[in-house]
């Protein structure tokens, strides 16, 4: 099969790719059709994961996809609502196509400043693909979402419309995300909570983010530092929200959009500085005074509020000896933009990658449905399932379908476990010295636990769960 969707540098292929890859070349080697299907199978397999920005209105999504970027692609102007969900993949030339309810895809010209007219009625819209350039984009696909709101039930219904299979539409017109990125600047209401479980993504999956840090409690005049309150703030909600979210990384996207586009020239970095004898609070009554008495035009002071916010403007100002340079590596690195790229590339990464291989499985298993060849693809479709590389695969499918189904299932903390764990030991909650005889002993000692369990279970769910523990014990145990 052809191979033009791997990544030139991958380095290291993952087992669990390295598997789905050498099943995908024996169903082509079915010949027919089936090489088209071990194609189009595996575009999914090579293509970045599919990261959804997601939050209540205004919270800050499109701003954080430009800051990840790296380009201000995403309209973010104060009055200029996001309202149709955009996929953002890494392709040149650059381009859009708005891909319609019925999964039809139609060429959308770029006007300037690079918005998007789509040029049909948003509710015909499934979503909007955009394509540009971008290092970021070759490592994760992002895709940006209305902001929820009580009172515009037509923006959650057009993200769900484009994200969850089968609803209202065609599978063709599914974005298939396959992690969150879940903003909030507090505590989030229970109605945005369960959107986000709707739509099926786990705690392994999900990120939240308290955004707009720079402004967090009483803002820069107030009497803590917004940044390293928000930081605090964030441990707390991530205790709270453990049943929704991995952790919870507190972000300034403002500054960082500034700070990674370009956006803040030498000229602005001169106007900062030439602001540095006021006290924070003259700053702000400066602009109410008469215009001679401001050392820069008014309108400046404006342009520099709307580039790095109030906060920027305060504490930036001891860092223009080096220029625009200088103000961006500051903004950088308080902005919180490498920690979330870190969680990013990480652990949201790899849930990621699990979530899609589970989805290829998925789409192999309703090959083997519908296929004249149903015996042979079937034959394929097992042994990749039983195979001890996609145990992990089977596990984030059992934790989805059960927190789906009886979230309260006692078995949802060991699988979590399982599943968090980047090594045996953690998986199985051992010390990391542990040598392989104890985890050989300990997952013997799971399996009979299981076992046990498989006498009483509540649920199918369940019972998947189980069927999945045991297997990924059983590999343990024969320290394969
Ligand atoms: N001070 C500050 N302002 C921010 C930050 N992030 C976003 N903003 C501002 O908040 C406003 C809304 O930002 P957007 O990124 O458009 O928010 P959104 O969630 O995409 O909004 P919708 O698409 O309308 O739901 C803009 O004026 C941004 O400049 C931040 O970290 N700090
Ligand atoms: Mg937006």
């Amino acid at each position: 099969m052809s191979t033009s969707h791997r990544p030139a540098a991958a380095g290291a292929v993952d087992p669990v790719h390295h598997r789905i890859d050498g099943a995908l070349h024996q169903l082509a080697s079915l010949g027919g059709d089936l090489v088209g299907h071990a194609n189009r199978i595996g575009a999914i397999l090579w293509s970045p994961p599919r990261v959804v920005v997601t939050g209540r209105l205004k919270a800050g999504k499109s701003t954080l996809v430009n800051a990840l970027i790296g380009a201000p692609v995403a309209e973010t102007a104060a009055l200029e609502a996001t309202n149709v969900v955009t996929v953002y993949e890494n392709g040149a030339p650059s381009r859009a196509e708005v891909v319609l309810l019925d999964g039809d895809r139609r060429p959308v010209p770029l006007s300037l400043g690079a918005t998007v007219d789509v040029g049909v009625p948003t509710a015909e819209v499934a979503y909007v693909q955009r394509y540009l350039p971008s290092h970021a984009l070759a490592r994760i696909t992002l895709v940006d979402t209305p902001g929820l709101a009580t009172l515009t039930v037509a923006n959650a219904a057009a993200t769900e419309r484009a994200l969850i299979d089968g609803f209202e539409q065609t599978r063709s017109a599914s974005v298939d995300a396959d992690a969150a990125v879940f903003l909030f600047d507090s505590m989030p209401r229970t109605d945005e909570v369960d959107f986000l479980q709707r739509l099926g993504f786990t705690p392994l999956n999900t990120l939240g983010v308290l955004s707009r840090a720079d402004g967090f409690g009483r803002g820069v005049l107030g009497r803590r530092d917004p940044l390293g309150h928000a930081a605090e703030h964030a441990g707390v909600l991530a205790r709270r929200l453990s049943g929704t979210v991995g952790t919870v990384v507190p972000v300034a996207g403002l500054l960082a959009q500034t700070a990674h586009t370009g956006a803040f020239t030498d000229a602005d970095a001169r106007a900062l500085a030439a602001l540095d004898p006021f006290a924070p609070l003259e700053l702000f009554d400066l602009l109410d005074a008469d215009p001679g008495a401001l050392p820069v035009p008014r309108d400046v002071v404006w342009r520099l509020l709307e580039l790095i916010g109030e906060y920027g403007v305060v504490h930036a100002r001891g860092h223009t000896a080096g220029g625009a340079h200088q103000v961006n590596e500051w903004l950088s690195s308080v902005s919180g933009i490498g920690p979330l790229r870190s969680v990013l590339d990480q652990s949201v990464r790899r849930f990621a990658v699990l979530h899609r291989a589970g989805r290829i499985v998925s789409e192999l298993d309703s090959l083997a449905y519908t296929h004249p060849a149903r015996d042979s693809i079937r034959q394929i479709v097992s042994a990749l399932r039983t195979d001890p590389a996609l145990t992990p695969v089977g596990l984030l499918r059992a934790l989805r379908s059960l927190l789906q189904t009886d979230p309260a299932a006692p078995v949802v903390e060991e699988l979590t476990q399982v599943l968090r764990g980047t090594t045996i030991a953690e998986s199985l909650g051992c010390d990391p010295a542990s040598p392989p005889d104890r985890l050989r002993a300990v997952a013997r000692e799971r399996l009979v636990a299981v076992q046990a369990q498989t006498l009483s279970t509540r649920s199918a769910g369940e019972d998947a769960a189980l069927a999945a523990l045991t297997q990924a014990y059983t590999v343990v145990a024969r320290g394969q």
